[in-house]
Formats: C-alpha cells, sequence, structure tokens
C-alpha cells in the first residue's frame, strides 16, 4: 500500500478492503473520484475513472516521482503501471504489453497516450538522436491517426473508429528504437462524421505538421488532399435515369473528379455507370441501374477512406520499423505493447460495425479472464496450494456465439453471402434463427408483446457481457461482402499519381483474373482478433480497465448504477477476490535460487539441502519471510510485493558487497 496516501482518500488497493463486497467497493471507488483519485489498484491491475477535467497529475516532475519506483511506492497511477511494464522488459527481457479495455468514452484513448508519453519520457538518457527521432514519431503517430480514425459519436466526441496496437521496440540500453502498429477494422461508415473535422483549420494544421514531421513528402500530403476532396465530392453525385439508361445528374463534378484522380474523364464516367463481368469466356460491360450506381460511389468513398487510412498507417510503419541494422540482428530486441481498441458501445440503431467492436470486446474480457481469473487459480491448483475456487462469468459462451465454426453468427453470415439464389439480410436472419434460437444469448424474438426495442424480421439480440444489445440486420451482408467493383480499382490504378496508383496494386488485374470469393470482412476480422489474442497472450500483460463515471462528460457526477454495472461486468470484484487470496509473485525454485541465492549462508554459494524446494524453504525462514509465502510443488509463491522487494533490497547489497570483496582480492588487498 502506498502509506503517503492517507484513508481520507479510501483505499489505494481494492484489496484492502475491510470487506470484498459490491457495497464497499463502490464506496471506495466513489470517495476516490470524489477526492480527485482517479486511479485505484487492484494489485498490478490498474482501474481508472474518467474525471472529465484537465488533471494536474501528467507534468514532468509526477513523471520523475514514478520513474524507477516501484508500483506500491507511490499513488496509484498510469506512469506506476508503464513503468512496472517497462522494468519487466528491461530487468527480465520480457516483451510486455499493457491492455487498456472499458467502454466507449471510459478514457481508454487518452490513458494510452499518458503512457506513451511516460515511456517517451523516462527513457534515452543520453539524448541519442536516432532514439529522440524515434520517440517523436511514435508521438506525432497518434496525432495523425486520430484525425483521420477518430469521429464524434454519441458516447464520445473524440471516439476511435478503428482499434490500435502498436508495440514499442527497445534496444538492449531500454531505449525505444522503433515500433510498428497494427490497426483493426476502421469504421468506414465514419466517413460523413469525419468530413466536419476536416473544416476545423487549426486542427487541420496540427495534422498537416504532424504528417511532415513524420517525413509524408509534398506529393503525398497533396493526394491524401485530393483523396479526401474525392470522397466529399462523392457525396455530392447524384444519378438519374433517361429511359433506361443511367446517367449522371451533376456531370460537372466528373470533371473535377478526373482531375483529382489525375485520371481520363471518360474513365470516371465508366466506372460510375458500368460495370465489367466475365461471363464463362467473355467478358461484357454491363450497366448500372441507378440504384447499383448509387451503391458503388458509396462503396467507392468507403474503399478510398479505408485505403487512405491504411496506407498512412504502413508509411508510418515505413519511418517508425527498427532501423538499425545491429540493434535488429544482434541487441536483445524487446517490445512492449500498447493496445487502444474501440470500446463497448450501443447505439440507437446498431449494424455490422457495432457487431464487430462489441466481438472485439468480448474477445479482450475473455483474454483478462484466461489470463487474471483462470489461470491464476488453475495454478494454485495445479501446485497443491489450498485453494478455494472463484467463481465468475465466463464468457466463452458469447465468444463462441459469435466465432465459432459452422454454427457461430460469422459462419452464417458468410454462408448467407455465398448463396447462390437469393442474398438478402433477411436470409441471413432466417439463417440464425434456424441455427440459434435456442442459444441462452442470442433471440430475435420480441421479450414481451410491448417490446419496442426490437423490430421482428429485421432485428436480432445479443446477451453480451456488458449488456443486451439489439442489432438490425440491414446492410450484414453489404458490408461483409464488401465488394468495390474492379472497375473503380482499375480507374485509381491507372491514375497518374503514383501515390495514388501505389494504393491500388490490385487494380492491374483483368476481370477474369479476378478471385470471386475473397474473404469477407467478418472472416478478416475474426482472424484478426484471433491473432491479436495470440499476440497479448504471449506478452506479460498488465491490464488498465477504465470506468466511464456518467453519460453526459461531467466531472462531477458519479452515477451509481451506471458505474456499478460497469464494475460488475468487468470482473473487478472477482478481480480482487482472485487477487487477495492469491499471491503477488511466483518462481520457479531453481529461478528463485539463481537471483537470491547470496542472500543466505545456507544456500551462497551452493546448497548441500536435499532439493532446491528446502533450499528456498530455509533462505526465506533465515530472513523472516516464511509467513509471506507458499510452497507449492515447483514454484515458490510470495504473498505481497513487498516480500519481493526486500529480497531485491538485500540482493543488490549483498552484489555490492562481493564485488568490493572481489576488487579487493583483484588488487591483492586481501
Ligand atoms: P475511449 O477511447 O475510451 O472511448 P477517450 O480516451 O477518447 O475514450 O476519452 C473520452 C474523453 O474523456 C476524452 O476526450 C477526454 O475529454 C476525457 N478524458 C478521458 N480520460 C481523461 C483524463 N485522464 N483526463 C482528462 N480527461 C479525460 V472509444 O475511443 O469511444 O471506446 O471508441
Ligand atoms: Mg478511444
Amino acid at each position: 500500500m502506498a502509506e503517503h496516501e492517507s484513508l481520507e482518500f479510501g483505499k489505494a488497493d481494492f484489496v484492502l478492503l475491510d470487506n470484498v463486497s459490491m457495497e464497499e467497493f463502490m464506496a471506495n471507488l466513489k470517495l476516490r473520484f470524489e477526492k480527485g483519485r482517479i486511479y485505484t489498484y487492484i494489485g498490478e491491475v490498474v482501474v481508472s475513472v474518467n474525471p472529465y477535467r484537465a488533471m494536474n497529475i501528467y507534468g514532468r516532475d509526477v513523471i520523475e516521482q514514478y520513474k524507477g519506483r516501484e508500483l506500491y511506492e507511490r499513488p496509484p497511477h498510469l506512469f506506476a503501471i508503464a513503468d512496472a511494464a517497462y522494468k519487466a522488459m528491461k530487468r527480465r527481457n520480457k516483451d510486455t504489453c499493457i491492455v487498456i479495455s472499458g467502454e466507449s468514452g471510459a478514457g481508454k484513448t487518452e490513458a494510452s497516450k499518458y503512457i506513451m508519453q511516460y515511456i517517451a519520457a523516462i527513457t534515452n538518457p543520453n539524448q541519442r538522436a536516432e532514439v529522440e527521432r524515434v520517440k517523436n514519431m511514435l508521438l506525432k503517430s497518434n496525432c495523425v491517426l486520430e484525425a483521420f480514425g477518430n469521429a464524434k459519436t454519441n458516447r464520445n466526441d473524440n471516439s476511435s473508429r478503428f482499434g490500435k496496437y502498436m508495440d514499442i521496440n527497445f534496444d538492449f540500453k531500454g531505449d525505444p528504437i522503433g515500433g510498428h502498429i497494427n490497426n483493426y477494422l476502421l469504421e468506414k461508415v465514419c466517413i460523413a462524421l469525419f468530413s466536419s473535422c476536416i473544416n476545423d483549420g487549426a486542427d487541420f494544421k496540427a495534422v498537416a505538421d504532424a504528417m511532415k514531421v513524420i517525413g509524408f513528402t509534398g506529393d503525398e500530403i497533396q493526394t491524401v488532399y485530393k483523396i479526401l476532396a474525392t470522397i466529399l465530392h462523392l457525396g455530392n453525385l447524384t444519378f438519374g435515369v433517361d429511359g433506361d439508361v443511367t446517367l449522371i445528374e451533376n456531370t460537372k463534378l466528373v470533371s473535377v473528379l478526373r482531375e483529382l484522380l489525375s485520371t481520363k474523364e471518360e474513365n470516371v464516367e465508366k466506372a460510375l455507370l458500368y460495370r465489367t463481368v466475365a461471363t464463362g469466356r467473355d467478358v461484357i460491360e454491363k450497366q448500372h441501374t441507378t440504384q447499383e450506381a448509387n451503391y458503388g460511389r458509396d462503396a467507392l468513398a468507403k474503399a478510398m477512406y479505408e485505403r487512405l487510412f491504411c496506407w498512412i498507417v504502413s508509411r508510418i510503419n515505413d519511418v517508425i520499423e527498427v532501423r538499425n541494422y545491429d540493434a535488429k540482428i544482434h541487441g536483445k530486441n524487446t517490445v512492449i505493447g500498447v493496445l487502444d481498441i474501440y470500446g463497448f458501445e450501443i447505439f440507437q440503431n446498431n449494424s455490422f460495425e457495432q457487431f464487430c467492436i462489441n466481438y472485439c470486446n468480448e474477445k479482450l474480457q475473455q483474454l483478462f479472464i484466461q489470463l487474471v481469473l483462470k489461470q491464476e487459480q488453475e495454478e494454485y491448483q495445479r501446485e497443491g496450494i489450498p485453494w478455494k475456487h472463484i467463481d465468475y462469468f465466463n464468457n466463452q459462451i458469447i465468444v463462441d456465439l459469435v466465432e465459432q465454426q459452422h454454427k457461430g453468427i460469422f459462419a452464417v453470415l458468410d454462408e448467407a453471402c455465398m448463396n447462390v439464389g437469393k442474398v438478402t439480410d433477411e436470409v441471413f436472419l432466417q439463417g440464425l434463427n434456424t441455427k440459434l434460437a435456442k442459444h441462452a444469448h442470442y433471440t430475435s424474438r420480441k421479450l414481451s408483446p410491448t417490446d419496442k426495442s426490437l423490430e421482428f424480421d429485421r432485428d436480432f439480440r445479443i446477451r453480451h457481457y456488458a449488456g443486451d444489445v439489439v442489432y438490425s440486420v440491414v446492410g450484414f451482408i453489404d458490408k461483409n461482402k464488401d465488394t468495390l467493383f474492379q472497375d473503380f480499382k482499375r480507374l485509381l490504378y491507372n491514375s497518374s499519381n503514383p501515390v495514388l496508383k501505389a494504393m491500388w496494386p490490385e487494380g492491374k488485374l483483368r476481370i477474369t483474373e479476378v478471385t470471386k470469393r475473397p474473404l469477407t470482412a467478418a472472416t478478416l476480422f475474426k482472424n484478426s482478433m484471433i491473432s491479436l489474442v495470440e499476440n497479448l497472450a504471449s506478452k506479460e500483460p498488465y491490464y488498465v480497465r477504465c470506468v466511464k463515471p456518467n453519460d453526459v462528460k461531467s466531472p462531477l457526477l458519479f452515477e451509481h448504477e451506471r458505474c456499478r454495472h460497469q464494475v460488475e461486468y468487468l470482473g473487478l470484484l472477482e478481480n480482487v477476490r482472485v487477487r487477495r487470496a492469491g499471491f503477488a509473485n511466483r518462481q520457479t525454485y531453481p529461478r528463485f535460487l539463481q537471483r537470491y541465492k547470496m542472500i543466505s549462508e545456507f544456500t551462497w554459494p551452493n546448497h548441500d539441502l536435499p532439493s532446491d524446494k528446502e533450499a528456498v524453504k530455509r533462505l526465506l525462514q533465515g530472513c523472516g519471510f516464511d509467513h509471506d509465502v507458499a510452497y507449492g510443488k515447483t514454484k515458490v509463491f510470495i504473498r505481497t510485493p513487498r516480500t519481493l522487494f526486500s529480497l531485491e533490497e538485500q540482493r543488490a547489497e549483498m552484489v555490492k558487497r562481493i564485488v568490493l570483496f572481489l576488487q579487493k582480492v583483484w588488487r591483492g588487498t586481501i
């Protein structure tokens, strides 16, 4: 516990509650929020409540207070968790990751930025120019990605509409030498919202400046403007009919588009009105109906936006990738990953995008359960440590409902998309009802005859870990197929603007060479989520659990029921229970001895006890820590971090003495 924090501010760690009950948990959370203490620990997990006001707790002075300190030495803070992840990486040569979760508007993106700032501030004490360059790029990249990938929603004025996982690579000195960003499914419908962000002159200049610093060339930035302008103009383009001929109503726009896209005017017109299709060996040009033309236009705008975003990410990756040959080949190269995704959200109308976003949050909750609640308890059992099982809701059942092969929602959607006959959203819904009618977390039935939340024959409801969400199936098929006619790809590939051309390499393909069944959006997203979770699970995870105190962005309001609900579904109480009954640290006996054997006469330089386990016992008894540990079959478990800290101190002291001794021997004074 942080001793200097008086009880006036509540308990700095929920583990210290007198009784682990929802009432006490909430009372502590509320008290701390009201006293401006927005961070509280559950062991090494940080619980954060969005303050909705500027806090004076992120400055250089505060950074200095956390640098190199142990978690419980200072009041709870994001900086402490960032430092813990950094120390674990540096001391133990471990890849670590910081997973930030919580619902939309809870403060994930802000937290991820403070963590990055902290890491940037505490590294590179020697001011190496290359490292400074990398740090600057990593920080600047945020501004650019937010400009293109965030938008105002009902839940958050600056809502992330894409998922972001950033690896920061460190060299053996612990300095950042590069990084890599993975981005996940961008919500493309937000182009409408995002274009109003562009109108803000000051913001726009900041973004353009950041792009220059990152190393985007003048031509590239120009092309970005042109693509944005194209997207805006496409929104104004309308189609009409003359007899059975579809035409563009505002033809002047066509020449504007030609100019922006550096292509031929007739090509623009043709791509908007016709599509090339292969029928057997023949290739014919088929005229669009107005409906198809509208669909094609919207698909083009969305695809250009998405491609632009991915291209920006890849350009940023080009400049931040680990350059230094030596660091790549020889040096140890460890990483800290920072995950900031879109949070769980419920809107008035929820579509495919919300479905993907909420599935992503289910996956992360499952990872938390696996690593913090499940494995932890399984290990105690395996090691023969007396343990009373702590129950929790396992959301694996919802993850399966979405991603299971053959009968999961994604599989049913893909199947509906491949139908040779009628491919409609209704067919998809029927498929769901056939396969999932009995599933406890799925229904398309009204809860009662007066239930207005769900429209029969159009909606389905999922009981998510964080609450019920009704999704409208309208648009699911189109969004999943995510088709962009090859004619558009060819149009963009044939541009004489090399930057634009390079974004659309597949435009080179002839219609007969195009894959008939590309992977669907759902499959791509599912695969990317599975590999993300695998990646996170392979690292040592640190968690930030963000809570949103109210729905009106007020710095004063702590809506009790709203917060209680989040505490419940995030599984925080179970987290406290497992943590409280459990142990902060564990190590195998040989590893423990390797590190601490010099602090005991029984083990230094070697022990003659029957086993390493006996030796560790003897060592800990000698230091008076026996009461704070448990001896498992292969590992020793240490209950409080303080014990580990003391061991570390004694070790450091001994190492100093041994070095002095060796120096004396060397000089011949002994
Ligand atoms: P999110 O990332 O969790 O939502 P943000 O990090 O964008 O949420 O936070 C939403 C807003 O809350 C910010 O724009 C700030 O106004 C305020 N805020 C959050 N954290 C802090 C803080 N530490 N100090 C001051 N203000 C804060 V989403 O991206 O919607 O899931 O998809
Ligand atoms: Mg965000």
